[in-house]
């Protein structure tokens, strides 16, 4: 007799469906969408050295930055799997300039998602790895037709946000709002399996994870913090650098393990005063997984789910991890320490 099957994220995403009042099936249909694309994704990136789907399309993105065949093959799946679930109102992704809206004759709903197809891409010639990143909205505008305001919700309005790693093995982190849930996908099954119930980030970790080489475009009060870091002391622990580039796997390794992660202001760099990461399908849905774990999301000036956007992919700077670690780095980002 084979080991009973765990619990599978589509059982699991079920079971939290019985929390919300009034839950009709939409939310948990438009996740078992994401959970589906999620799979083919991961299929894809884990044969991607055998296929001729390596390399890039020879395209640019709205950031500029070369579209890598995976990039593009992960948009449009995530594109058809989603507005398939009918459930869909608008979405966004970090490949598209624009909204991406519903096909003529697909039938729409409530929700909003914001997605960013396959962070950290830059890194998959190398095997590096990277991840999909969703957050999860109401639509709050009036009326049959999406508006802006729908996509432009600060993030404290996220009904859900999770991400999908693709690594030694795939695992899928989401929360609804009621705790963080990791799940690993068994490719013998071709299930996500229930693997890290009920995430908590330490309260402390020993491990920072910042791009060193911006250190010219950084301004003193951050400097003081990497010279306070690795510093020895009898009092703070020593703290290893540990950067992927890769945000989902830097986040998802701090999660566990503790640390933070700083993609910071780089206030000397005209290209990038406010860092490199998005708000609406980077920072805020890993603002509010890090949250329900226990941990904060700041932009140095405050809370990041509390920003109100204003543009689809504007960037701000991001401090994430465990409470000490993030509170203590914002010490001294807004001059309140000095070591
Ligand atoms: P840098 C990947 O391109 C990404 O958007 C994030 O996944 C990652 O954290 C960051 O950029 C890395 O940026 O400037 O350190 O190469």
């Amino acid at each position: 007799m084979s080991e009973p099957l765990g619990i599978t994220v589509t059982n699991h995403v079920l079971s939290m469906q019985h929390r919300h009042e009034g839950a009709r099936g939409a939310f948990t249909h438009l996740l078992n969408e994401i959970i589906m694309a999620a799979k083919i994704i991961s299929s894809e990136v884990n044969k991607a050295g055998l296929v001729d789907i390596l390399g890039s399309t020879g395209g640019q993105n709205i950031q500029g930055e070369t579209v890598k065949k995976l990039d593009e093959f992960s948009n449009n799946l995530m594109i058809d799997r989603l507005y398939r679930s009918g459930h869909v109102a608008v979405l966004a992704s970090e490949e598209d300039a624009d909204p991406i809206e519903p096909p003529r004759g697909v039938q729409t709903g409530e929700y909003v998602v914001l997605f960013d197809p396959l962070d950290g891409s830059s890194n998959i010639d190398a095997n590096v790895s990277i991840g999909t990143i969703f957050s999860i909205l109401r639509k709050c505008s009036k009326g049959p037709e999406y508006q802006m305001e729908d996509l432009l919700q600060p993030g404290l309005k996220q009904v859900a946000a999770g991400y999908v790693l693709y690594g030694s093995s795939t695992m899928m982190v989401y929360t609804t709002g009621n705790g963080v849930s990791g799940f690993t996908l068994d490719p013998s099954v071709g299930e996500f399996l229930l693997s890290h119930p009920e995430i908590k980030i330490p309260q402390r970790g020993k491990i920072v994870s910042a791009n060193m080489g911006y250190w010219d475009y950084w301004d003193e009060n951050l400097k003081n913090y990497f010279r306070y870091l690795r510093t020895v002391t009898d009092t703070k622990p020593v703290y290893s650098l540990r950067y992927i580039g890769s945000l989902v796997a830097d986040f998802h390794r701090n999660l566990l393990y503790g640390g933070v992660f700083l993609y910071p202001a780089d206030s000397k760099d005209p290209k990038k005063p406010y860092g490199k990461l998005r708000l609406l399908y980077e920072c805020n849905p890993m603002g509010m997984i890090c949250e329900q774990a226990g941990g904060l999301a700041s932009t140095g000036d405050g809370r990041v789910l509390e920003v109100e956007p204003s543009d689809l992919h504007q960037r701000v700077p991001l401090i994430i991890g465990s409470p000490q670690d993030v509170e203590e780095a914002v010490a001294f980002i807004n001059g309140q320490r000095k070591e």
